[in-house]
């Protein structure tokens, strides 16, 4: 290979890795220089709310912290509050909306402020963070940087989120961005009734659910076993507010034949494919998979054995 076209493939192989370390960047790491004189002491978003003191690098790690979800297209308000030795602060945010692990775009610098030097100044700010629409759904990254100074303020938001820089902390959150979705359940089953004749066919009924808090549901698959043998799903249609609930009755005549070793009959119903009013979250799979499934073990008087028995037995 000639050394020339060795030096080319170097020289493409180390494009390469730099972009895709670009593309699935780790976030710069930063640090805060004398933090002592200007530092967070409590940091309020939708569900966070941390109460520290700083780290010797300036620099805290608390992305094992994480809001509630974030709907695109809603403001949520948020709280900094923190020392300064001068009288006088700044704050600057940024959000990685786009999650390729920086805070570049433009969109990304998404909240600052900062208050001059004086006796009666401010060291608590608190105002809104508005999520965007075309912010990739998922988990993201928050930076806070708080300083002790309002030039320290100014300086970053010149410079940037990975800019380390004197008497000042930073604080990194986790951010998850959520989706209005669909959330249906089984929440009980109804018949049969415990100890139910086994001679007789029995309706199955189940008590249908809308977890949602946003859309009335309009259809949604009633899937269903009993001892672990699939039946068939049952359709429902119909309209079901938010937080409400309604008995579907899956099975008009069911029959539950006895088998060794008389055990229970254990019947679970479970729901799929959510549908409401919604045509954006009907393309989403159900909110909380965790509050669809329920089972119930229901004992039955046996016939089959009752006639086998002498009928004395029972007096
Ligand atoms: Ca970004
Ligand atoms: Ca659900």
């Amino acid at each position: 290979m000639k050394p020339r076209f060795t030096l080319f493939l170097l020289f493409a192989f180390t494009l390469l890795v730099f972009s895709i370390s670009d593309i699935f960047g780790q976030y710069c790491s930063v640090t805060g220089y004398y933090p002592q004189y200007g530092y967070m002491t409590r940091f309020v978003f939708n569900g966070i709310d941390n109460r520290s003191s700083y780290n010797s690098t300036g620099y805290s790690d608390y992305t094992s912290i994480k809001s509630n979800p974030c709907l695109p297209g809603q403001s949520y308000s948020f709280t900094v509050d923190g020392y300064s030795i001068w009288n006088c602060t700044g704050y600057v945010i940024w959000i990685d909306w786009n999650q390729d692990g920086q805070f570049n775009n433009s969109d990304e610098l998404v909240a600052y402020k900062w208050e001059s030097c004086r006796r009666n100044w401010t060291k608590t700010y608190t105002s809104t963070i508005y999520i965007p629409t075309t912010a990739r759904l998922g988990e993201t990254r928050m930076r806070v940087a708080y300083t002790g100074h309002h030039y320290y303020a100014q300086t970053l938001l010149y410079y940037g989120a990975c800019y380390s820089y004197y008497y000042m902390e930073w604080e990194d959150y986790t951010i998850v961005i959520g989706m209005k979705r669909n959330d249906a359940g089984i929440t009980d089953i109804t018949s049969p009734t415990p100890k139910f004749n086994s001679y007789e066919r029995q309706p199955v009924r189940v008590v249908l659910k809308n977890f949602g808090k946003y859309f009335p549901l309009t259809s949604v698959t009633i899937n269903w076993s009993v001892d672990g043998v699939v039946q068939t799903p049952y359709q429902w249609t119909g309209y079901l507010d938010t937080n409400s609930t309604t008995t579907v009755e899956i099975h008009p005549n069911f029959k539950f034949t006895p088998q060794a070793p008389w055990n229970p009959f254990e019947i679970r119903a479970w729901t799929s494919n959510p549908q409401g009013t919604d045509p954006g979250a009907n393309q989403q799979p159900d909110g909380d998979p965790t509050n669809d499934s329920y089972t119930k073990k229901y004992p039955a008087f046996l016939m089959m054995l009752a006639l086998l028995v002498p009928t004395q037995c029972f007096l």
